[in-house]
């Protein structure tokens, strides 16, 4: 396995060829597919665009659809729910297909949806994205930090470092493919015991906190505590692959 990570999706080279491409949003898109899944979602679907996403779930019946739009940390109108990871409970997503956009995270799958390997990973499922990725033995690996419109945030990144930390014990001697990846994972190491905090501190956890999204921040931060891998089924439809 070779890891190279992005710090945002404009970053992602159209012209790399990876076996497997993860989008991180911990803040709060990946997070909240993650968990939906878990709950017993049906299945995501992202759309860079509100209009296409509005329309397109027209088609579907209203019991079987959960709209979620988000910018700028708040539900977008004519929404079922905003991007919280806490609201996407077994009653409000069991058996329905979540028509998805959001600010940053929905841009990243869009952009890595031509590979043919595509998932999402967050602190919430890292073990699990570890463990998938053990298996699958993917040689080369990107992942793509949502970042915040165009730019760096730590909580992806730490999130990057996470993974790269969990596959050490069976990565080879030259598995850095670039040098943000080496330095994602000594962000997560300084970080490991204090990841709260780390959110906290961040761009987005500082913005998050202002809308008064407090419990969501201490949620997203938690490692390891969902078993559930998004997991793309077709370009911009992701599935649950759930740990044996
Ligand atoms: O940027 C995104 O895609 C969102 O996850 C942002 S928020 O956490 O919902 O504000």
């Amino acid at each position: 396995m070779k890891i190279s990570v992005y710090h945002a999706p404009e970053e992602f080279p159209t012209a790399g060829t990876f076996d497997c491409a993860i989008a991180i949003d911990v803040l709060r898109a990946t997070t909240t597919m993650c968990c939906a899944l878990e709950a017993g979602a049906d299945s995501v679907q992202a759309f860079s665009d509100l209009d296409e996403l509005m329309t397109t779930s027209e088609e579907w019946a209203a019991d079987k659809r959960v709209r979620i739009g988000e910018r700028g940390g708040k539900m977008m109108p004519g929404c079922d729910l905003g991007n919280s990871p806490l609201e996407v409970t077994r009653d409000a997503v069991a058996g329905r297909r979540l028509f998805m956009s959001t600010t940053n995270g929905t841009r990243a799958l869009n952009k890595i949806k031509p590979v043919t390997m595509v998932l999402t990973a967050a602190l919430t499922n890292r073990q699990a994205v570890v463990d998938f990725l053990k298996d699958e033995q993917p040689g080369a690996i990107a992942m793509v930090s949502s970042g915040w419109e165009g730019s760096y945030s730590l909580e992806d990144t730490v999130c990057a470092g996470a993974v790269i930390d969990g596959l050490m014990p069976v990565l080879p001697k030259d598995w850095m493919g670039n040098d943000e990846a080496v330095a994602a994972h000594a962000l997560f190491v300084q970080w490991r015991d204090s990841l709260d905090v780390l959110l906290q501190q961040a761009s987005h956890g500082q913005r998050l906190l202002g809308l008064g999204n407090t419990a969501d921040l201490e949620f997203c931060a938690k490692l390891d505590i969902v078993n559930t891998i998004p997991i793309q089924r077709e370009p911009g439809i992701l599935i649950a692959h759930a740990r044996g």
